[in-house]
């Protein structure tokens, strides 16, 4: 049995990923997070005392990252400011918690010899033209776009750099766009299933040509649990499920499997910088791991996620006032 510290551990994919360890494993998990607007213990529930252990605190507090790091056999490191929006509207936490968090968490899997997998997103890529046909790869060059991609792109590249000139043990996994339960109400899927669960319209970002390449976030813990266990140190690993659609095609979808008129939304004024096209090509990580995704059908993990969110009105309904509010403020 290894003891895993788990940063980030009460997020959307940080929570989904403790279930799926105590769910496949023997670890010991310990999760260590600050509880921000976006980290929810209640996403934690329901998991046997003896297995999981909470700490809150911050990624940052080198003290406390220290001591963890000391008693860990390896660490995943999810921890992190992940909305774009609120990238652009406040940059500073992104700074904080992605770049200076992962720097704190190297030094102590450099002190202490620990392995470390970071989890970051395919956004680092910038973006792909509608028309291209190309995917991103692991050879892709680094464009970020966002205050967020940019902290992003700057924690991969300094897990790069403790790999490279001080023998840190890491590997780097990009992914692209997670749905499923636990995400917070600020993403696109569960915030327009939540507005007509509440009779609200759904909003659309511009046009809504842009296009999200899906994967379900249980795919994306077996994905990072398997690099964890397999992956060759040093390597980074693409995560993604040939899942591309739209956000037109999205939002018609959520409505007309929530019986609504599938044109009843608004288009809002894009996002500032929006990126138009993402989408991974796992080659790699099926190839040299055997992973694959279990979640093929879109539709059919949707279907599950809008019931999740209907049965679980308590979970995100104490966020929901105040993220409508910050859109209204931004006019989206
Ligand atoms: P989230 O926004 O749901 O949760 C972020 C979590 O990090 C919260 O629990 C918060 O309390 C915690 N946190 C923030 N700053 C912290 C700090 N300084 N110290 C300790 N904890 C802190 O996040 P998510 O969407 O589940 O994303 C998790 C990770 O996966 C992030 O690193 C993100 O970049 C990456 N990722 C997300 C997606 C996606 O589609 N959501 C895709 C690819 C990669
Ligand atoms: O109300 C909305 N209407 C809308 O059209 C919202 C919230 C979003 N959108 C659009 C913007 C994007 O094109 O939907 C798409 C998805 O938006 P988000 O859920 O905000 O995700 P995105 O910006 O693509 O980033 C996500 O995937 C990569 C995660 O938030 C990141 O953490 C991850 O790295």
């Amino acid at each position: 049995m290894a003891r895993l510290l788990v940063t980030g551990g009460a997020s959307f994919i940080g929570s989904n990923f403790v279930h799926h360890v105590v769910a496949h494993t023997d670890h010991h998990v310990t999760v260590l997070d600050k509880l921000t607007y976006a980290g929810n213990r209640a996403s934690l529930s329901g998991q046997p005392e003896p297995r999981v252990d909470f700490v809150h605190g911050d990624v940052a507090d080198a003290d406390l990252v220290d001591q963890l790091v000391e008693s860990s056999d390896g660490v995943v490191h999810f921890a992190a400011e992940s909305h774009n929006d609120n990238s652009l509207e406040c940059p500073e936490p992104f700074v904080h918690s992605n770049v200076i968090g992962t720097f704190t968490l190297l030094e102590a899997v450099r002190r202490h010899g620990v392995r470390l997998h970071h989890v970051s997103t395919d956004e680092v890529y910038g973006d792909l033209a509608l028309e291209d046909p190309g995917r991103f790869t692991e050879c892709s060059p680094y464009n970020p776009s966002s205050p967020y991609s940019s902290t992003k792109a700057g924690s991969d590249l300094l897990v790069r750099a403790w790999a490279r000139s001080f023998g840190v043990a890491a590997t780097i996994s990009n992914c692209s766009n997670n749905y499923g339960p636990y995400q917070h109400v600020e993403k696109f899927i569960p915030r327009q299933i939540t507005n007509v669960l509440r009779g609200i319209r759904p909003k659309l970002y511009g046009e809504g040509r842009n296009v999200r390449d899906w994967i379900h976030a249980d795919d994306h813990s077996s994905a990072v649990l398997q690099i964890l266990e397999k992956g060759r140190v040093g390597e980074t690993y693409l995560i993604g499920a040939d899942g591309e659609k739209d956000n037109k095609t999205v939002i018609e979808l959520i409505l007309t499997m929530m019986g609504q008129d599938p044109a009843a939304y608004d288009h809002v004024p894009d996002r500032l910088g929006h990126d138009l096209r993402y989408a991974i090509d796992p080659t790699k990580l099926g190839d040299e791991l055997g992973w694959r995704p279990r979640y093929r059908d879109f539709e059919h993990g949707l279907a599950a996620t809008i019931e999740w969110y209907r049965d679980h009105e308590y979970w995100w309904a104490p966020a929901k006032d105040a993220t409508e509010a910050f859109y209204a403020r931004l006019g989206q």
